[in-house]
């Protein structure tokens, strides 16, 4: 029985396997994939072993190879980034925000962050992880088109509640975030100014988007995962003096994490070796990609968001889909048809309306890292076109579409 159960759970894993690495268009912002290569050193004997500390600083023994790895990925952050301090022990993005606020932050000091319907990410907010350690929290005001900052308001709030810390940045992230014009004001008041690139990681390092710490932000967090294909861990990243950093040093170890699941090291060192070659000719495809899907989507009959700006300049789209009964009604009919996207909130949307929200939110990142370019965003396009708007069923179709794209690009084969 028990032989039967393990193969049952091999089973489950090799259909998970076969489904969404050949089958389905992923389509979900957040996601990525690795490499051949760095996904087969996921299950080394650096599973098993725990490593508490700094390379060359353990608290166990056992660890020279471990040190090595983690030593060369810190050095190589740092120099992909171009910062002085990396903090490569974090195991996700929320982890490395976590970090961030219990070091900034006094019980009942204010901060100012985007908030939920306009794409905020969920550590950033209330009942987050933010919330836990300050209720003053305020929101950027928007400018009329919901997604972008309103500059001048703005440094209004600022210099009225004078901030202990600022938090740009979100999870749906169509356009840059006004760094280099809201980082003196917040500097002025007091704040720690942060940027939370988890999304657009990959970007950044490709030179394809803002470059957030040398716009004036004190400190970036992010994921190795969306746009940044690596394995599921977080960073922080700074060019603070040593003196500045022992602080964001103590909170990571030991205020909030112990080992760091240190399987996940070396598929990010060979992520990092990949993308120092191939990093910028993928984020370039991926914000070509962005808006080609987005122009397709619109041409196929979609309401996609913010076409007067272009659509986007990251790896995200936003689509209005309340015609087609609302964004959860839409990606459960994508899903059936092996698309794979998320609904999302868009920023007019009453704040309570999570579960069948306005919109999806659509990410080109990944499928980019399978080779698709811009004829392939408009056969998306025309897929989600036949399945949401002619009702027909596609996945046959979409299929045999993914069939040609299961080769992870952008790596050493
Ligand atoms: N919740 C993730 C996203 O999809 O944006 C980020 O943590």
């Amino acid at each position: 029985m028990s032989a039967e159960s393990v193969a049952r759970v091999e089973a489950l894993v090799r259909r998970q396997d076969e489904w969404r690495l050949s089958q389905t268009l992923n389509l979900i912002a957040s996601e990525n994939v690795l490499s051949r290569r760095a996904r087969a050193l996921m299950s080394s004997d650096f599973n098993h072993r725990y490593a508490e500390g700094h390379p060359g600083a353990r608290y166990y023994q056992g660890t020279r190879y471990i040190d090595e790895v983690e030593a060369e990925v810190r050095d190589r952050v740092g120099n992909l980034f171009g910062c002085a301090r990396a903090e490569v022990r974090t195991i996700s993005g929320t982890n490395a925000n976590d970090v961030l606020f219990c070091t900034v932050l006094r019980e009942g000091e204010p901060a100012v962050v985007n908030p939920l319907p306009v794409g905020g990410h969920i550590s950033h907010q209330a009942m987050g992880g933010l919330g836990k350690y300050t209720r003053q929290i305020h929101t950027f005001p928007r400018r009329p088109d919901g997604y972008r900052i309103d500059v001048d308001k703005s440094k209004d709030l600022l210099k009225e509640i004078k901030p202990k810390l600022v938090v740009f940045g979100k999870s749906l992230f169509l356009f840059p975030e006004p760094v280099r014009e809201l980082a003196p004001v917040a500097h002025e008041v007091g704040a720690t100014v942060a940027y939370d690139g988890a999304h657009v990681l990959g970007l950044i390092a490709g030179r394809q988007f803002q470059d957030p710490l040398a716009e004036g932000a004190d400190i970036m967090t992010g994921s190795t995962h969306k746009t940044f294909p690596g394995p599921q861990r977080g960073l922080l990243l700074s060019n603070m003096t040593e003196e500045e950093w022992k602080p964001f040093d103590k909170k990571a170890f030991p205020g909030s994490l112990s080992n760091h699941h240190l399987m996940t090291l070396p598929p990010l060192l060979v992520t990092l070796l990949e993308f120092e070659t191939f990093g910028r000719e993928y984020a370039a495809q991926v914000v070509r990609n962005a808006p080609a899907l987005g122009q397709a989507l619109q041409k196929q009959g979609f309401d996609v968001e913010c076409a007067d700006l272009g659509y986007t300049a990251s790896h995200q789209i936003a689509v209005n889909v309340t015609k087609f009964g609302g964004g959860g009604k839409a990606s459960e009919v994508l899903a059936q048809n092996d698309i794979i996207v998320n609904r999302n909130q868009l920023p007019f949307d009453p704040p309570k309306k999570v579960n069948n929200p306005s919109g999806l939110r659509l990410g080109v990142q990944e499928m980019t890292r399978f080779g698709m370019k811009e004829p392939e965003m408009e056969e998306t396009a025309r897929l989600m076109r036949a399945c949401l708007i002619e009702n027909k069923s596609v996945s046959q179709e979409v299929n045999r579409f993914r069939s040609r794209f299961v080769d992870v690009r952008y790596c050493f084969d």
